[in-house]
């Protein structure tokens, strides 16, 4: 298989993560969806990314299409999402708050390429409320351990990318383990695996 999109796309790296958590082999592609469309247009028309390519030649877009793809392929045993339940019910919510404000912080990222002219300060600030208040919202949930039961599983994925995307990136003032110190510890214990390590684009402080 084939991986296309730099772990700088939280998308990206979501299907990368899964990828190795599962332990099923791919060839990463960089490709910047930005800066290196001409790479990318021949597997994603539509120049976004992620994309993968399966063994087959099939090309798949779209992380949480693909995700759901690959959790098929290795049955309900071993997919990083419960098959049904409260477990399955709640890991989708994380995803889901995760997701929302990963979407957030990609406008401020959009809105940061705008010349300084053209960038709207009131919508930044909108924007990073809204990421502020979904952090809030998860924050209240974190325990001592994986968000849903004893495993990791796509909840804490999500929400970990979305984290360091902030934390690491975007909204540094605002976003940290002052902030968020349940939040924090979970993307600690997340980084001493190699799947989330060996994808983090941010250089830790
Ligand atoms: N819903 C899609 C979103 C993918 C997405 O928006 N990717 C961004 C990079 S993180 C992208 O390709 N941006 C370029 C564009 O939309 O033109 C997914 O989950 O894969």
């Amino acid at each position: 298989m084939k991986l296309i999109g730099p772990w700088f796309s939280g998308y990206t790296r979501r299907v990368g993560i899964t990828l190795k958590l599962l332990g099923m082999p791919f060839e990463h592609l960089s490709y910047h969806a930005y800066q290196q469309q001409e790479l990318i247009r021949p597997f994603s028309p539509m120049v976004k990314v992620p994309a993968l390519v399966l063994d087959d030649g099939t090309i798949m877009y779209d992380s949480s299409s693909i995700i759901d793809f690959l959790h098929e392929v290795v049955g309900p045993e071993r997919a990083l999402l419960a098959k049904s339940g409260a477990e399955r019910r709640d890991a989708l919510q994380f995803v889901g708050i995760g997701s929302a404000i990963y979407g957030k912080l990609g406008d401020i990222y959009d809105e940061s390429l705008r010349p300084s002219e053209h960038q709207i300060q009131s919508v930044t600030e909108s924007l990073g409320k809204q990421a502020l208040a979904g952090f809030k919202m998860i924050e209240a949930q974190v325990g001592k351990s994986w968000l849903v039961g004893d495993t990791l599983s796509q909840a804490d994925i999500m929400v970990v990318i979305a984290y360091q995307t902030a934390s690491l990136g975007l909204m540094s003032d605002s976003v940290n383990a002052s902030a968020f110190p349940k939040i924090a510890g979970l993307a600690d214990r997340a980084m001493t695996l190699e799947a989330f390590s060996a994808t983090n684009p941010f250089s830790q402080a």
